[in-house]
């Protein structure tokens, strides 16, 4: 599916939505890597931590000399953190840009003489053609993103790394107060607010739309029912949008759901793994307690 049919498909259910993954354009990143710096965005920091904290002990539950397979283009602190503990035969980042991977590559093999770096241009939401194996395999899933996939899909996702990897290291967010989760989710600098509408700034761009920014509103919210964060753009008034050749109706108050960011308790992510055929053997948190890593194992 294209961009434009994903956007056409999303626009026309009862309950308008359209993908997270459409979020990451150059902009996008670019605000994605704001919010990660912001006060109130706690679990950038917060895995960080608790990966600085306990590499050792992450080191030892991966192994030394395995491939290590990351779902990112492998720009992160974290990363370095694990190569250097780990010691890999190779590297294998799993993006969807290529020019990403390539700039991380690029920024590794400087920093990492001795690794081998295998970039694979992927859409892990699908199944993965990688290169053969040389050693054993550890599949690396940090930043929570695995909250922004349904619980369907993360056990679709879980249960294709079996065929992939032996261990896998899962970055968490966990459940707590709402009102922290929120704060998140609704910076005072209104970067995540400018991340949300920059979907919109795409369309317009990429697919000749027409939205008028000015009509369409930033809301996020915690659903305490399904223990995610919702968010949405609204809009404030009844407008037709066009896109291309499409057209479409919004009342006033509709909204679009464009991402949902699920959290999880310790037990409640074990048992989406043990369905998947993963048993959570270990799991690392920070002094807080906001954010976890698990280490699990096939079987
Ligand atoms: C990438 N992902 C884990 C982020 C999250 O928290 O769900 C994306 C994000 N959306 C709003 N702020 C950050």
């Amino acid at each position: 599916m294209s961009f434009l049919d994903d956007v056409v498909a999303g626009l026309s259910l009862p309950q308008k939505a359209l993908p997270p993954k459409y979020f990451y354009d150059a902009a996008g990143s670019k605000l994605f890597e704001r919010i990660c710096r912001l006060p109130e965005y706690y679990l950038t920091r917060a895995e960080l931590s608790l990966t600085r904290k306990n590499i050792s002990s992450i080191g030892k539950f991966a192994g030394l000399g395995c491939e290590l397979l990351e779902y990112g283009s492998g720009e992160s602190l974290k990363t370095r953190l694990l190569i250097r503990a780990l010691q890999p035969k190779a590297y294998l980042p799993v993006d969807i840009s290529q020019t990403a991977l390539q700039g991380a590559a690029r920024r590794l093999a400087r920093e990492f003489p001795w690794l081998r770096v295998l970039p694979v241009v992927a859409d892990f939401s699908r199944p993965l053609e990688l290169p053969q194996a040389k050693a054993r395999r550890v599949a690396y899933f940090p930043g929570s993103t695995i909250g922004n996939l349904t619980p369907e899909e993360a056990h679709g996702f879980l249960a294709r790394n079996r065929a992939l990897a032996d261990r896998m290291l899962v970055g968490v967010d966990l459940r707590k107060d709402a009102n922290v989760l929120h704060a998140a989710y609704n910076d005072a600098r209104g970067v995540t607010a400018a991340f949300n509408l920059n979907l919109l700034v795409r369309i317009n761009r990429e697919l000749g739309g027409d939205f008028d920014l000015r009509s369409f509103a930033h809301y996020a919210f915690y659903n305490a029912a399904y223990g995610r964060i919702e968010m949405h753009l609204v809009s404030s008034k009844r407008q037709k949008v066009r896109i291309g050749a499409h057209r479409f109706a919004f009342e006033r108050g509709e909204s679009i759901h464009t991402e949902n960011s699920y959290k999880y308790s310790l037990e409640g992510f074990r048992t989406l793994a043990a369905q998947a055929g993963f048993s959570g053997s270990r799991a690392w948190t920070d002094r807080a307690g906001m954010f976890a890593l698990h280490g699990l194992t096939a079987g």
